[in-house]
């Protein structure tokens, strides 16, 4: 299993708000979306502090138009992760973490970002740790291997805060999970109006 969690009772709580797709992606797509992307995101500069101070060693984008290629892989995140008549943001959040960057613990606005999370994980494998907002024992990791599609909704989105682990951090059940360069492509549905 993927899930570690820090006591049973925590998968209750989780396991219906929580999805993971090992493999979502190909090698061949995920060079696909890589190539895309490349160009975009060396322009820019990594940075280390977000709005918030949650992300460290980054840079990111938003991206509306895609070739085909890159739009038929994400058409199938949608698919997979939103229902059919659900309104989602056009635009598809980016992010490159470098080798050294992480994601400190946080939960999404609930102004700018709806009840759902899709992203999909390029490049290198990572963990996700999720501790309950009320209780801090309750907490569990989620391996993320590379290509993997993760979806976080209800309690998963709103009752936990999301972290992606440093390098130095990233073990799952005592095995080091190596951080690399890391790109997540992420979709999101609109804030409820
Ligand atoms: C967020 O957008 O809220 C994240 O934490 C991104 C997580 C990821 O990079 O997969």
């Amino acid at each position: 299993t993927l899930l570690s969690p820090s006591c049973p009772s925590v998968l209750g709580g989780l396991s219906s708000s929580l999805g993971l797709c090992p493999d979502f992606v190909t090698p061949a797509e995920e060079e696909t979306l890589c190539r895309e992307l490349e160009p975009v995101l060396r322009r820019k500069r990594y940075e280390s502090g977000h709005w918030d101070d949650a992300i460290h060693g980054f840079r990111e984008t938003e991206r509306l138009h895609w070739s085909p290629e890159s739009s038929s892989v994400l058409q199938r995140v949608r698919e997979k992760a939103f229902p059919p008549m659900e309104a989602q943001l056009s635009h598809v959040h980016v992010l490159d973490l470098r080798k050294e960057g992480y994601i400190k613990p946080h939960v999404d606005s609930i102004k700018f970002c709806g009840s759902t999370i899709a992203g999909i994980c390029l490049l290198s494998s990572s963990i996700m740790r999720l501790v309950s907002v009320d209780n801090p024992e309750e907490r569990a990791d989620l391996l993320l291997p590379r290509r993997c599609l993760y979806v976080l909704s209800g309690a998963a989105r709103y009752k936990f805060t999301h972290e992606i682990l440093r390098d130095e951090e990233s073990y799952f059940n005592g095995i080091h999970i190596k951080r690399d360069r890391r790109i997540s492509v992420i979709c999101r549905n609109t804030p409820a109006s």
